[in-house]
């Protein structure tokens, strides 16, 4: 009989037991032909995406595909329309893991280390990428198991729905006009098979200079899992036979930032708690704590998001004398608390050359320390490097089959002060009297 494991995921399981001990090359070599050759030279090996965005503001980014992670972004900058320079946010950032255990305690993969996710990328069509262009990156070919190019990185940009809709007469604007537009994301994306699953590692960049990484679940449930090994499971298909087994999906991203282009950025703890009692008429007071995270930390968002964190620029301040600063946007959705990497939301530990993934971080060298819970000991926090876990427990469904929806997981970064307004403001409303409390023309 096979074992449950060969069965979940034949095709890669194998191959990946079989480059396990060739395995300690994290990168492999840029790919695809660079554009904006100005800016290609600053890539270095890497290619440049630089994209000016309906709403004035420009990203700048250099992209890389690894071997475990996939698609690696680097020097990651946004530039808001009316600034001189771009602003530096990240110096690298990926996909750190994707750890799967299942309810019934048989298994749990780790498919951006073991499972090499960043070999398996799927080609992508014209259609899969509608209004963008495909850039060739490594795939395997199913035939020779060789590596070959494919058109596997989707660069294109999206609709966002609204980026504002407002009365510049609350703000003392005479005569009063309605302000409203559709915001716009410039959008990246490979999709990479973990066996049966195929994963969307995709990364959105907004017109208003939010970052955000997400990763879409979808391809098929795991062909052996319909035993409800769990003794438990969720009846799929006809009547309660087959039942699919549960499981947990806990991915994260590593973030080097480069707030303005330094690493020596500081990180920022939020907290926020009820303050009084209130009353029957008066609602509760609430106060919000500021501290600063000298050293190493994990830290969970909490139920109601009362805490949460941000990177703050070590020189760049705004117009306003704003430090600059980018806040991560956190929800877990599930929290997979049997692993010390698992047990939070997010961990800042001092940047380490060896220290690369969430989890079977030690399999590219025994002196490694093998996971995030383990990175977090004690030290100074210098040059932070953020690691964000979502979680997700994944209860099959009918409707799950077949293929299985797009299940999203992700979080935000977003921008905090790092201009003195919104880069959207349309340019009439830029104006000091409309920059803090605004002034009505009866007060003046
Ligand atoms: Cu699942």
């Amino acid at each position: 009989m096979h074992s449950k494991r060969t069965l979940r995921r034949p095709a890669l399981a194998a191959s990946a037991l079989l480059l396990l001990p060739a395995l300690p090359a994290l990168a492999t070599p840029a790919q695809a032909a660079p554009q904006a050759p100005a800016r290609a030279a600053a890539c270095g090996s890497g290619a440049a995406i630089e994209q000016t965005m309906r709403g004035g503001g420009v990203w700048r980014m250099c992209w890389h595909t690894s071997s475990t992670a996939g698609l690696v972004l680097e020097d990651v900058s946004f530039q808001p329309k009316g600034e001189p320079e771009p602003i530096k946010v990240l110096s690298s950032a990926k996909l750190a893991q994707i750890h799967v255990p299942y309810d019934d305690a048989s298994v749990e993969f780790n498919d951006v280390t073991e499972m090499q996710l960043g070999e398996s990328a799927e080609p992508l069509r014209p259609k899969d990428c509608p209004g963008g262009v495909l850039k060739k990156i490594p795939g395997v070919d199913l035939d020779t198991g060789r590596t070959k190019q494919i058109n596997g990185l989707c660069v294109t940009t999206q609709e966002r729905g609204f980026a504002f809709h407002g009365n510049s007469g609350d703000i003392g604007e005479e005569p009063n006009r309605k302000d409203a537009e559709q915001g716009q994301d410039l959008v990246l994306y490979t999709v990479n098979s973990a066996g049966y699953y195929h994963y969307i590692n995709q990364w959105n960049f907004s017109d208003d200079g939010t970052i955000t990484p997400k990763a879409g679940a979808t391809g098929n449930l795991s062909p052996s899992d319909y035993d409800a090994s769990d003794d438990q499971g969720w009846p799929v298909g006809n009547g309660s036979k087959s039942r699919a087994t549960s499981h947990h999906h806990n991915i994260f991203w590593r973030l080097d930032f480069a707030a303005d282009g330094a690493g020596d950025a500081t990180v920022e703890q939020f907290d926020t708690h009820r303050s009084g009692s209130g009353g029957p008429d008066r609602t509760p007071a609430y106060r919000t704590t500021r501290r600063q995270l000298t050293k190493e930390a994990a830290g969970n968002a909490g139920p109601a998001g009362y805490r949460w964190w941000r990177v703050v620029s070590a020189k760049g301040k705004n117009a306003d004398g704003h430090r600059r600063s980018w806040e991560l946007v956190h929800r877990n959705q599930a929290k997979y608390t049997a692993r010390s990497f698992t047990k939070y939301d997010v961990y800042f530990t001092r940047y380490k050359r060896f220290e690369q993934y969430a989890s079977d971080n030690a399999r590219f060298g025994s002196h490694r320390a093998d996971d995030v819970g383990k990175f977090v000991d004690g030290e100074e926090l210098k040059h932070p490097i953020a690691w964000v876990n979502v979680g997700f427990h994944h209860i099959a469904r009918d409707e799950d089959q077949t293929p299985m929806p797009v299940h999203w997981q992700g979080f935000s970064i977003a921008p905090r002060d790092v201009t003195a307004m919104s880069p959207l403001t349309p340019d009439r409303l830029r104006k000091p009297r409309y920059n803090g409390e605004p002034q009505f023309d009866y007060e003046r």
